[in-house]
């Protein structure tokens, strides 16, 4: 099977990007033909800084590789490499209902934030995602919970307003994916209200704890996070979100699991806890950070991997756009020399 992800250059990556998103992707790879881009094209959906995106957009490749993929195994690209993404964006766009695109959540929420200032970009992120995906015929896209219904959009996309309309003798013209959601950490909440996604665009930095952070940035951060007045951590109590979301981090950072993290910690103090979360969360991210500092140095060699991952994909993008340009009736390119 075919798996594709991505993630946006949007900031630092977070705890919740690794835990929701990247970390499943290093399994996948060792099973399923596996694509992973840095999504730059969505990043700028909102505001933003042009040398900090050409930044974060190497970081981000060079992160993933620190969390443990393997440019040898999987096909690591830049989004805005393969003009292809835009290209079938467009042929979607010219199909896809504008009231499918008004329900999105993440339209309405990052929207808000922006006032008077949204861009028809943001409006168009979940058809740009359609497209990312349909190009490479991805039977499985592994995603975090909150990207569940930018996934369905993609699949009603493909389904009814291509493939029901302009395929041909029953064959379908572009692949629909099933989304990959795994269920333990598909959701991790912010530090300061556990009612939040914890994102690289909450302008609190205290909200959420990068995959950069020094031990000591990272211990003041769980010393901050917000908690309430029990006794006793917890799990999917809603009135303690809190609770919820630091014991679930607690259990997947440890590696104990959700039962013998609750074993452990049940009876524990706020006090008591905070430092055994700090312990393995630092442990954990350690070795990505490790990791990333060599990677860093060698910044040729992380455009080597980009570019070889970059010709694999692009190779795949072109014969669904033109798949897709024939069904729709886009004259084809003469190539026969007059
Ligand atoms: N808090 C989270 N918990 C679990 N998974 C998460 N993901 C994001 N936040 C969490 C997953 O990470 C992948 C990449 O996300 P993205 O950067 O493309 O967009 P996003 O979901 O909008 O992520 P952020 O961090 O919130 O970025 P900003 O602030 O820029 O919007 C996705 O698979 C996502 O599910």
């Amino acid at each position: 099977m075919r798996v594709l992800s991505g993630v946006q250059p949007t900031g630092e990556l977070h705890i919740g990007n690794w835990i929701g998103a990247i970390r499943n992707w290093v399994e996948l790879q060792n099973i399923h033909q596996t694509y992973v881009c840095v999504v730059d094209l969505h990043a700028i959906t909102v505001p933003h800084d042009p040398k900090k995106l050409s930044e974060n957009t190497l970081t981000t490749a060079a992160l993933y590789i620190a969390c443990g993929m393997n440019p040898e195994q999987c096909a690591i690209f830049i989004q805005s490499q393969i003009s292809a993404h835009s290209e079938l964006c467009w042929l979607l766009n010219c199909v896809t209902p504008l009231n499918w695109m008004e329900r999105m959540i993440q339209f309405k929420e990052k929207s808000q934030k922006q006032g008077d200032n949204v861009s028809i970009g943001l409006l168009d992120y979940p058809v740009l995602m359609a497209a990312d995906i349909l190009l490479y015929d991805a039977d499985l896209v592994p995603v975090g919970e909150d990207q569940k219904q930018h996934l369905e959009l993609a699949r009603d996309i493909a389904q009814q307003r291509i493939n029901s309309r302009f395929g041909r003798d029953g064959k379908p013209i572009l692949k629909v994916p099933k989304p990959l959601i795994i269920k333990e950490g598909a959701k991790i909440m912010s530090l300061t209200d556990g009612k939040k996604k914890m994102s690289k665009s909450d302008p609190n930095e205290n909200s959420r704890i990068t995959l950069l952070d020094t031990a000591d940035l990272i211990k003041k951060k769980i010393k901050r996070a917000k908690t309430d007045s029990h006794i006793g951590l917890e799990f999917d109590n809603q009135e303690r979100p809190e609770a919820d979301n630091l014991l679930s981090i607690f259990s997947i950072l440890s590696g104990l699991g959700r039962e013998e993290a609750l074993k452990e910690c049940s009876t524990m103090g706020w006090g008591k806890f905070k430092p055994l979360l700090t312990d393995a969360t630092v442990s954990a991210i350690e070795p990505i950070q490790s990791r990333y500092k060599e990677l860093i140095k060698d910044r040729g060699e992380l455009h080597r991997i980009l570019d070889n991952g970059r010709s694999q994909a692009e190779e795949i993008a072109q014969v669904t756009l033109e798949r897709l340009q024939a069904a729709l009736g886009l004259l084809k390119k003469n190539k026969v020399n007059h």
